[in-house]
């Protein structure tokens, strides 16, 4: 059994998308964050970051592990189960490319856009500058991507695709009426988050944590 420690954010909703997507049996302890949950010693214990999302597979070879970065929670799941990410040659770089450009790029430039253009009490302009115009050409790269392949690492669905889809989706919705020149005129990227927000893992692991 795998315990999932999670919220409902962008971060916090790619383990249980890939959970659903693997078939393996998990619970979930949520963490509110609005409570400090994250800063618990408990939960510290598993996730030294102090940020969601984090897992404990008690099933693992050797006993209890303990993973927390949503990349790395990513790749553990897919190499257990032999799903999502290939086990070798070009497709598993391709993959792991994008699921660290994600990792790496789109999701923390989207969470400082998303905090200096909406969250922060003073809404800095140069920040918000900053963060739009990195969103935008991330965006941009994303787009000529997703005009090449299907799926960002190729054709096939991946890691790299559950890796970007939350924060795209909040890009398209909520991030967009914070800063609107963030997101362009994306037809790829739209075609995608259709595809990819269809697909009944997807929908399950976008209600994870359920509303409380
Ligand atoms: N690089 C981390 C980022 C995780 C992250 O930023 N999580 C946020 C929620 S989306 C969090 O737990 N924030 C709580 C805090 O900063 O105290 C990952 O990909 O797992």
């Amino acid at each position: 059994m795998i315990t999932l420690y999670t919220a409902a954010t962008p971060n916090g909703r790619k383990a249980p998308i890939m959970l659903e997507e693997v078939g393996l049996d998990y619970r979930v302890r949520p963490i509110d964050l609005s409570k400090n949950e994250q800063f618990e010693p408990d939960f510290l214990a598993i996730a030294p970051n102090n940020k969601i999302p984090a897992i404990v597979d008690e099933d693992a070879p050797g006993g209890p592990l303990a993973i927390f970065e949503s990349g790395a929670i990513l790749v553990y799941l897919a190499e257990k189960t032999g799903k999502l990410l290939p086990a070798s040659g070009p497709g598993r770089y391709k993959t792991l490319e994008w699921t660290f450009w994600q990792v790496g790029g789109l999701g923390p430039m989207l969470g400082q856009l998303g905090f200096f253009a909406g969250r922060s009490k003073t809404k800095p302009p140069e920040a918000i500058e900053r963060f739009t115009e990195e969103a935008a050409r991330l965006f941009k790269v994303m787009e000529t991507q997703l005009g090449r392949s299907a799926y960002l690492a190729g054709d096939a669905y991946s890691i790299a695709d559950i890796a970007s889809y939350a924060w795209t989706f909040a890009a398209s919705t909520m991030i967009k009426q914070a800063a609107p020149a963030a997101w362009g005129d994306n037809p790829n990227i739209e075609r995608w988050l259709k595809a990819v927000g269809e697909r009944p893992a997807v929908v399950k692991g976008m209600g994870v944590p359920a509303a409380s």
